[in-house]
């Protein structure tokens, strides 16, 4: 042990450490102050910065025998506080800089070691300084920090005042369409805001510290689990495995449609009979201290027979694969699509038919900053208690109960604040985990991953295999199109159909094809389970579309926006799911993006030069609002003597359910001089909450946005005196008038049947996508120059969410088209490895041009938009490529070494 004083923040701490210890942990741990984050844990991520001794450092791989005595440390807390915010936190409030707010703390520490030594920095240095520190940021692209930056640096300067820089509300109150900073912000800019882990840190003595044991195989069968000797080890409460697990041992997958082929029961909570991918928990160790129970995991013994194990769809679907769920086939879902005439005579007569074969979009990893974390316990009701990053709580407890062996009126789901998912949490992680590890040691639970478990255990985008073809008339009208696309979906069948269908209903997306043929199936797979990942099938989808647009566009010699000008919906036509969209704004959109694009290509032109080449690219985006067919949410609105209390679950990966149940409650409840401060929220918890649905399919603003309203409206009409005026709540009281209202709203939608056909959503986001690339042709690595989105997400609620959700959307379509991958089970099990864009990897210049199409299904006119930026960014970047340089990539990530090989073959 060393004993070492420090000066943190200040003040004078002796501490007894070892002198391995991480200086992440001692702060965290030891000295309890959780506004320093720990996500990659490994010098990747920079959530853990802070300054010592002036220096920006990263305290997750900073040992305590490296910090000198007397080191004077400074972490957020030493920043400001809620009551007096340091410029910087003030200004990442003001910017939206803090989405989910798990990197806020680390980046304004390293922003403040920046301005402590360059007071008047450019925005460039600003840049290459979180480059240099390895400052991540997976939600907000990047642009709103360094704007931040910009203007506290500006009061710190005392060129403005921090008054000056604070929102000010508008003077008709009404924040809808505002820029009001997100109630979370200020939690979030100075570390007060609870993590999972930071709960975890808090819980009570006697809380039991679980690790998992897990599969180091793709494929097997378990022959047999010993834990007596982890049993001994120091500290072991008990080792759970499937035997101790009082339930079906079972995740449902809620199978969606009859047809599938499976029974949706082939998830295991604890691999009883077989290892079905990398990874899969197979016992847990639930002891005194992470440590000991870390050590008791490595003495499990484990006895299996390996079985091939089938890495990719064309692998499980060859004549000689087993079937990885015996009695269910690998390929267990089909979904057809059949949409207008027969395409075969079409073809024939077209007048230009292009075909594309063997697209393919792979396994895109999640990478939010936070690392999958969970806490359990019996509430005071006798409740099962599960926190968890759930963003579909309702969905989750029906999914997991018979498995872990309770009745749902016995189990409570609770959503801490999440550090990002992107859709990963749309499926159940460790919920399970801890449900079983609560129920088999009868003790509060914690269970935090680190950032290999969070890899190499959660679930991942589904890779796409697409063939294409389109035929269209002498002037490029297409006339029909015929897909085929086959889904990788990895061992669990969760929502793999509803997936599938996502390939009938977006390729071709956009475009009011008359007739359409086509298939897709799901495989079973070896490889990571398909989890949702943001936009659900529409990338997979669109990158063969909107590539094929491209190839139509150079077979035709036609400019591809033209092309697309030429062919996106306009009344009278319907999409691929044969149902009218909602608004036509396409063509607008392409009106408003069309003189950035001609910019654009002058500016490739005159910058181009032999060793960089320039391109530029576009593509369509379009996703639907909401879960496919009926779908619906509930919420309550009460009268309180303080102002209004808002209750319902719209979950938060971090997008701002927090401003968005605020904004869209004010804009309802104004007539009534409520004021914004005056609204209280009380969200995600199953055990208060009305069931508002799961924060999936940007549905949230739209759904849960619609049963807010309701049930605002229901309050104000409540409140409403026959002379105009409002009650107060003493005279609502005084008359008996009930306080609380239920909200309710359902989707006015209708599920596609077998051809594909039908009115699954209630609104769409629609967007165009433009992208300036340069090809370095020594290399053969791009670089993103520009990214422009012209888009439509309806009504904005509020500004500083949606610019937000775009700009850290567009961010993950850069990675997507890219670096992003989780193939290699031996590389691809870092956050830098698995290719997380950094700074540099995302030019500053990435801008919007809105196109707010009221929409009448929308609450006060919105559709939603968190997944309208990921849904074809890749594309645009993927066409610019082969502009700048003619190499057609087909399959993504465009990585350095196939652009160059595609060069290569060009010469
Ligand atoms: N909004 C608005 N005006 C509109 C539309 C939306 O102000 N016209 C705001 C909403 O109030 C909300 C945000 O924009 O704050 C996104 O709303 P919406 O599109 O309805 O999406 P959801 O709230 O249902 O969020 C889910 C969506 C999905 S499916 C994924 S995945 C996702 C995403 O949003 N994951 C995210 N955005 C993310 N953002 C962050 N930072 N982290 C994630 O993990
Ligand atoms: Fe320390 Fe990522 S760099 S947590
Ligand atoms: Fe930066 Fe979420 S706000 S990771």
């Amino acid at each position: 042990m060393l004993k070492k004083v420090i000066y943190l923040n200040g003040v004078s701490r002796s501490l007894i450490v070892s002198p391995e210890a991480l200086l992440s942990d001692v702060i965290r741990k030891q000295l309890h102050l959780t506004g320093t984050k720990v996500g990659c844990g490994q010098g990747q991520c920079g959530a853990c910065s802070v300054i010592m001794d002036g220096k920006v450092i990263r305290s997750c791989v900073t040992k305590m025998k490296r910090v000198p005595e007397g080191a004077s440390i400074t972490t957020i807390e030493g920043l400001g506080t809620p009551d007096n915010l340091h410029a910087l936190q003030l200004a990442w409030a003001v910017h939206g800089g803090a989405q989910c707010g798990f990197c806020s703390p680390g980046f304004i520490v390293s922003a403040k070691g920046l301005l402590d030594q360059n007071a008047n920095p450019t925005r460039q240095e600003v840049r290459d300084w979180f480059q240099k520190h390895r400052n991540v940021c997976r939600c907000t692209g990047y642009v709103p920090l360094v704007d931040a930056v910009m203007d506290a640096a500006r009061v710190l300067r005392g060129e403005i005042t921090k008054q000056e820089l604070a929102y000010k509300l508008p003077e008709d109150g009404k924040i809808w369409g505002s820029k009001y900073p997100r109630p979370t912000a200020i939690a979030k800019v100075t570390g007060t805001c609870d993590y999972g882990a930071d709960l975890g840190i808090k819980m009570p003595c006697g809380t039991l510290h679980l690790k998992l044991v897990q599969a180091t195989v793709s494929h097997a069968n378990i022959l047999s689990i010993d834990t007596s000797e982890a049993e001994k080890m120091p500290g072991v409460y008990k080792v759970i495995t499937h035997k101790d697990v009082i339930g079906k041992n079972r995740i449902t997958g809620l199978i969606t449609f009859p047809t599938n082929k499976g029974d949706g029961w082939d998830r295991p909570i604890l691999c009883d009979e077989k290892v079905f991918q990398f990874g899969d928990a197979i016992a847990i160790v639930a002891a005194d201290t992470e440590e000991n129970a870390q050590a008791a995991v490595e003495k499990v013994k484990v006895e299996l027979e390996i079985l091939p194990a089938y890495m990719s769809a064309p692998a499980a679907m060859a004549d000689d694969a087993i079937e990885i769920h015996p009695g269910t086939p690998n390929v267990y879902f089909e979904q057809k699509i059949a949409k207008g005439e027969d395409t075969k005579e079409y073809m024939e007569k077209a007048a230009y038919v292009v075909e594309g074969e063997n697209f393919y979009v792979g396994r895109q990893p999640h990478l939010p900053i936070e690392p999958d974390v969970g806490l359990a316990y019996f509430d005071e009701e006798g409740r099962l208690t599960i926190h968890s990053k759930s963003i579909g709580l309702g969905l989750h407890a029906a999914m997991i109960a018979p498995g872990i062996g309770i009745e749902l009126e016995k189990l409570r789901m609770i959503q801490n604040p999440a550090g990002g998912t992107f859709g990963y949490k749309f499926s159940p992680t460790i919920e399970a985990l801890l449900g079983v590890a609560a129920l088999a040691t009868g003790k509060p639970v914690y269970l935090n991953f680190n950032y290999y478990q969070q890899i190499t255990y959660t679930g991942k985008r589904s890779p796409f295999f697409m063939n294409l073809k389109y035929g269209a008339d002498k002037d490029g009208k297409i006339l029909a199109m015929e897909s085929e696309w086959t889904v990788d979906h990895g061992p669990y069948s969760e929502f793999g159909d509803l997936l599938t269908l996502r390939g009938a209903q977006f390729i071709g997306a956009g475009y009011g094809i008359p007739n359409i043929r086509g298939i897709g199936r799901t495989v079973c797979t070896n490889h990571a389970w398909g989890s949702a990942f943001r936009g659900y099938g529409s990338p997979q989808s669109l990158f063969a579309s909107e590539l094929l647009m491209d190839m139509l566009a150079e077979k035709m010699g036609m400019d591809p926006l033209e092309l697309r000008y030429k062919n996106v919906y306009r009344p009278g036509d319907t999409q691929p799911s044969g149902s009218p969209p909602e608004v036509f704004s396409l063509p607008e959109l392409i009106d408003t993006i069309r003189p950035k694009y001609l910019e654009a290509k002058e500016r490739a032109k005159k910058e181009s030069t032999p060793e960089k080449k320039r391109g530029v690219g576009v593509s369509i985006g379009v996703y639907g609002c909401g879960l496919d067919g009926p779908d619906g949410a509930e919420a309550w609105a009460e009268l309180t003597k303080e102002g209004v209390t808002i209750f319902t679950c719209w979950h938060d990966h971090g997008q701002g359910a927090d401003i968005g149940c605020l904004s869209t409650a004010h804009e309802a409840l104004r007539p009534a001089g409520i004021k914004p401060q005056d609204i209280k929220l009380v969200l995600n918890d199953t055990g208060v909450c009305p069931d508002g649905g799961p924060a999936g399919g940007s549905r949230s603003q739209v759904l849960v946005g619609n049963a807010i309203k309701a049930s605002c409206d229901l309050l104000v009409a409540a409140m409403k005196k026959a002379d105009g005026t409002y009650k107060t709540y003493d005279e609502m009281v005084a008359e008996g008038t009930p306080l609380k209202y239920v909200g309710k709203w359902a989707a006015p939608c209708k599920e596609c049947d077998e051809n594909a056909q039908g009115n699954p959503f209630p609104t769409y986001m629609y967007g165009v996508f433009l992208a300036e690339v340069e090809v370095d042709t020594k290399t053969g690595k791009t670089q993103v120059v520009k990214m422009t989105l012209a888009a439509d997400p309806g009504k904005i609620g509020n500004k500083l969410a949606v610019d937000g959700q775009i700009y850290g959307g567009l961010a993950q379509g850069i990675g997507l088209a890219l670096s992003e991958d989780f193939e290699d089970l031996k590389k691809h099990t870092t956050m830098a490895n698995c290719g997380i864009p950094y700074i540099k990897d995302i030019p500053d210049a990435l801008e919007i041009l809105y196109v707010e199409t009221p929409r009448e299904l929308g609450p006060h006119g919105a559709s939603g938009v968190g997944e309208l930026p990921l849904t074809s960014p890749h594309v645009a970047i993927t066409n610019a490529i082969y502009n700048a340089c003619g190499v057609r990539i087909t399959q993504l990530p465009a990585l350095p070494e196939k652009v160059l090989a595609g060069l290569n073959a060009l010469k």
